[in-house]
């Protein structure tokens, strides 16, 4: 697929999609939306990618759903559209970690695109809001779900509700971002955090975000088996014995990744 609208690069074992609809503030067409999710899917089974990384401009990581794409639909042409739920499935099923690194605006659609996202790093100038309720809308790809698991419910309401923007500080206090960074490092830190994660073991990496992503759908108990069952089986790969000798022979390891 020829990409217009996001541009992919690799730097050894980390992808990087940057969104490229400056004019309209990385707003996610569907266009976009397709492409994203092509290139999602073409990384996935790319054995020399560990990690992918989600970001957008300075001033916009996404302005959210592209307004005027939507305004003149229906009911029923929002229904047979598929509502971005290609993209949250592919984003769901990626078993490399995704990070959302969001610099400048992070609104509606692109708040909940960087949601869909593993974990999310956060440039200082970086601004969060689910503000649909302005245009008369409501979020529509997990806003009012994932934002409320993250910040919890009094705060999920206050921002769908009043449709205000959380700075990065309230968003890393809200536990929206996991970290910020001043905006001048910020591509740099982020291809640390990421050459970071992808310096471990690619098998262990794919069992805690399945174990993580775990405790987002099931009960205490069952998530704690899962984990258990997880940690239990990491004991047949030749990883967990490399790591474990190289910290006890005061070296680095060597993973196989198997
Ligand atoms: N859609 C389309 N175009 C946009 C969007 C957008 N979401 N955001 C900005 N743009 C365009 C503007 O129209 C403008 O274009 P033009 O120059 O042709 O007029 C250009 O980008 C620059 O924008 P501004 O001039 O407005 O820039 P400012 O710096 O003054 O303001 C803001 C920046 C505050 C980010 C402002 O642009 C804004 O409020 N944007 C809209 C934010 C918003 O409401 N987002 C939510 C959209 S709805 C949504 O995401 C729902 C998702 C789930 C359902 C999806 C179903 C398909």
């Amino acid at each position: 697929m020829q990409y217009e609208t996001i541009i992919t690069e690799r730097e050894d074992d980390i992808s990087i999609i940057t969104f490229n609809r400056p004019e309209a503030l990385n707003s996610i067409s569907v266009r976009l939306r397709a492409e994203l999710a092509d290139a999602l899917e073409d990384m996935s089974g790319d054995g020399r990618i560990r990690v992918i990384v989600l970001t957008g401009s300075e001033k916009a990581f996404a302005a959210g759903a592209d307004i005027k794409e939507m305004q003149d639909k229906g009911y029923m042409d929002m229904y047979l559209s598929d509502n971005a739920s290609t993209l949250q499935a592919v984003l769901r099923d990626c078993r490399k970690p995704v990070i959302a690194a969001v610099s400048g605006y992070a609104l509606g659609g692109g708040c909940e695109l960087a949601m869909m996202c593993d974990f999310i790093l956060a440039a200082d100038n970086a601004r969060f809001g689910q503000p649909e309720i302005s245009i008369g809308a409501l979020p529509g790809w997990g806003g009012t779900q994932r934002l409320t698991g993250l910040v919890g419910k009094s705060k999920a309401m206050d921002m769908c509700l009043t449709g205000r923007m959380m700075d990065a500080g309230e968003a890393e206090r809200s536990g929206l971002v996991s970290r910020v960074f001043p905006l001048e490092d910020f591509m740099d830190e982020v291809k640390q955090v990421a050459a970071r994660v992808a310096s471990n073991s690619v098998p262990v990496a794919m069992m805690i975000k399945e174990c993580v992503n775990q405790s987002l759908e099931t009960n205490l108990q069952s998530g704690l088996l899962f984990e258990r069952r997880q940690f239990q089986s990491v004991f047949a790969t030749e990883d967990q014995k490399e790591g474990m000798s190289a910290f006890v022979e005061k070296r680095r390891p060597d993973w196989k990744h198997s």
